[in-house]
Formats: structure tokens, sequence, C-alpha cells
């Protein structure tokens, strides 16, 4: 065994170990901790051989990952770059900014704050800083494709404020800017939330604005699951219009797991670097910053473009071969990485939908749909996502695939059906083919 004494900056690698104070601690993990190693391994196994279909989920590259578990966890930076609370922030400081200035250039935007813990954290901090206990926010209907945090009784977001909610419309299951106008008059919500976790299609954020202007309400854009392709221009850009946006980094941006807030307003902005810290947060993790810097970079480039839109053609592939084969698609289709697939026509609910395809190596959620009659725990639904399929380098041809096997296994299941253990075995069987053929990390 190799001993680095003052090691700690250096990589790990098998073998060689570090000593901490009078501690001698292995490097790698394996030799480290073999209980979390076996874990690990076990998810890289499942990443590896699994068809991950979860519209919010996607791979990291290297690089984002090895930012994120770099040694900017040792540091405490509470403060922002500049003011901060401790010594030696100056990397800490050189590498916010380094993130701030990307981002803001990625969305044009003149302000933004890239030390939200998560989506959820962003979103509570622009509540935080904007609003008082008791106001009144609205947002769009969960169960239409909106955010737990947007209001939903659940979360602090629904206990602490006023929440009222627009719907989409029963014809054609957009959202229905009437009923945001009816309701935002009827409610004089000081806050308007666009955005979700569930929903399609293009939102006209310039309607929204008009909206909340007439209210005299402040427009949020929560556009965590569209931000990557805002970046490569393929999905409308809410700056111009909000007066916030937030967004999380992990999902079509590719980035490490956080969120992010902006704006074009610095006196809002202000306000809300104070609501995320000390208002809601202690010490940023710089790692994730870190890491979320790296991600910034790469969506900045032209290969990101060409990423970007071939998630949203896989993504129109995969729902155009289910469509064909009898299920309906929420809306009819998508302007983006995801599609939500009606399965009443099947006869069949998301709950077993979802763990039938598990049982076969696809991995999805079960989601509601407009309207749904099912309680969330068994939805009439499911959201299927092409974001984290297309970063392992799948196209047309295999989102096609996917969509067949999808419907077999399903068509199988029809009114709960058992299906026969030969078909699961064969889907089974492509999965492995599949993964097998587009290794994560060659
Ligand atoms: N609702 C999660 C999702 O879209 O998967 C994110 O909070």
């Amino acid at each position: 065994m190799t001993l680095h004494p003052p090691a700690l900056l250096l990589a790990p690698s098998f073998g060689t170990a570090s000593r901490l104070g009078g501690e001698v601690v292995p490097d790698d993990i394996a030799s480290a901790d073999p209980d979390v190693f076996a874990i690990i391994e076990a998810e890289r196994q499942r990443q590896q051989e699994r068809i991950e279909l979860i519209a919010s989920e996607n791979f990291a590259s290297r690089a984002v990952r090895t930012a994120q578990g770099s040694i900017f966890t040792n540091k405490y930076a509470e403060g922002y770059p500049g003011r901060r609370y401790y010594g030696g922030c100056g990397p800490s400081d050189a590498v916010e900014q380094l993130a701030l200035r990307r981002l803001q250039r990625l969305f044009d935007a003149n302000w933004a704050n890239v030390q939200p813990h998560s989506g959820a954290n962003a979103n509570l901090a622009v509540l935080f800083a904007l609003l008082q206990p008791g106001d009144t926010i609205l947002g769009l209907d969960l169960a239409c494709g909106g955010h737990l945090t947007h209001g939903a009784k659940v979360t602090l977001s629904g206990r602490w404020f006023q929440a009222a909610s627009y719907k989409v419309r029963c014809e054609d299951e957009r959202i229905d800017l009437e009923d945001l106008a009816r309701v935002a008059h009827e409610t004089r919500p000081r806050l308007i939330i666009a955005g979700g976790s569930a929903y399609p299609r293009r939102i006209d954020f310039a309607a929204i604005r008009a909206i909340a202007d007439e209210v005299g309400a402040y427009l949020l854009a929560d556009v965590a699951h569209y931000a990557g392709l805002i970046v490569a221009g393929l999905y409308p850009n809410p700056l111009p219009h909000a007066h916030v946006v937030t967004s999380t980094t992990h999902k079509t941006l590719r980035g490490p797991r956080g969120g992010v807030i902006l704006s074009n307003d610095p006196e809002l902005g202000r306000r809300i670097d104070k609501a995320v810290f000390p208002g809601t947060q202690g010490g940023p993790l710089m790692h994730v910053i870190a890491a979320k810097a790296v991600a910034f970079g790469e969506a900045g480039s032209s290969a990101f473009e060409d990423y970007a839109i071939r998630v949203c053609d896989n993504a129109r592939v995969l729902g155009d071969v289910l469509a064909d084969g009898g299920l309906r698609l929420v809306t009819g289709g998508t302007d983006c990485h995801l599609q939500l697939v009606d399965l009443r026509s099947f006869g069949i609910d998301g709950q077993f939908a979802a763990e039938l395809l598990e049982s076969a190596g696809l991995t999805i959620n079960k989601n509601t749909i407009p309207f749904d009659t099912q309680p969330p725990s068994a939805p009439s639904g499911i959201r299927l996502g092409s974001p984290a399929g297309t970063s392992r380098g799948f196209g047309p041809a295999e989102y096609r695939l996917i969509g067949q096997m999808i419907l077999t296994l399903l068509d199988a299941a029809r009114h709960g059906r058992t299906p026969d253990e030969a078909i699961v075995d064969a889907a089974r069987q492509q999965v492995r083919d599949l993964t097998a053929a587009f290794p994560l990390e060659p």
C-alpha cells in the first residue's frame, strides 16, 4: 500500500491510501467501505443494464461528476462571491462567478443565483423572497402537469400560502389561458407560476405575463424540465417575460443534481439572494456549484444543441409508435422531451404499467393525466422521456424499438391480464441487447 501523507488533493486510485490525522484511509471506496461500494456498483449496473425513460433523469458527464466529487466538498463558503463569512474563499468565489457568468449567458439573464440545493429549494427561496405567509399563489393544477411545489397542500407552498390552480382545456389539454385569467381575477394572486413536470407542450410565457400584469402578480417560470431545450433554442425562453425563473440543473440540462434561479431584475435578485442565504439555506454546496459550472460550459456547445434536437426528435418518435399502437398521447404529442401517455384504452393503470415495464428493464414513472379520476397512487397514465437514452446514444431506431417493446408488454397485459412470461423474457433480452450496444462507460 502506498501512503500519501498530504495526498488529500490527489485523485484516489486503487491500492493507495491517505492519512487523515493518524488514521490511514484507503483511497478507493471498494477498500474503504465495501458495503457502500457494493451498493454503488449495483446502481452502476442498474443504470447500464436498464433503459431509463424517466423524463426528469439524465446521465451527467464524467467531467460533471468529477467536479461534483471534488475537494470543494470540504469548503464552507456561506455568503456570495466577494462577501463570504469564511476565509479561504478565493477559489470558491472564482468557481461560483464562473458558474454565474456561464448560466447568465446561456439564458441571456442579467442576474442569477446558483446556490439552491434543488429545484424545490429554488422555488421555496422565491416564495420566501417575494411573498408573505398567507398570500395567494396560482399554479398549474398537479393533475394537469403542475409540480408539487406550485401549491400542493402536502408542501410548504400549499400550507403557508393560499394556493389556487388553473387547468388545461378539456378538449386539447393545453393550458387554458381563459381559465388562468378567470382564476387570477377571482383570487388576485401575488404570484403566478408557469411550468410543471408533466406538461408536454410549449408554454406561452408572454400571455401569462400579461395576465399577471392585469392582477398585479409576479410571474415565476419554473423551467426545470425544459432548461436544456431552452438553452438550445428549442423551447421558449421565459426570461423576457417572467420576473423570476427557476430550474433544476440535472434534467434536460444534464448537470449535477441542483437548482438555479434567474432574473432580469437585479433588485428582485438582491431579495432572492437573501432568501437563498441566509433565508432558506446555509453553506452552498461548492462541489455542486463547480459541477454546475462544468455543465453550463457543456450546455453552451454546439454538440449540446445537437443533443437537444435529438432529445426532441426521439420523444416524438417514441410517441408516434405508441399512438400508432392505440395508446392516446395527452395533448396528442409533444413539443419537448416528454410524452404523457393515457393508458385507459388498454384498461390498465400507471402503477401496473410501471411495475410490468420495470420487470422487463424499462424504468418509467406512473403519472396522473388531466382530469384523472384515478388516485395518484394508481393514475391513468405514465410519463416517458428521452433525455437519458439520448445521452447514451439512442436515436430514432432505438426509440422505435423501445416504443414497440412498451406496446407489446402493455398489450399483453390489457385489462390486468398477466402477460405470458415468454413475452416479458423476450423484452428483457431486447433490453439487454440494446443497453449492451450502448455502454454508459465505454
Ligand atoms: N417532479 C419531479 C419530476 O419531474 O420527476 C421533479 O421534482
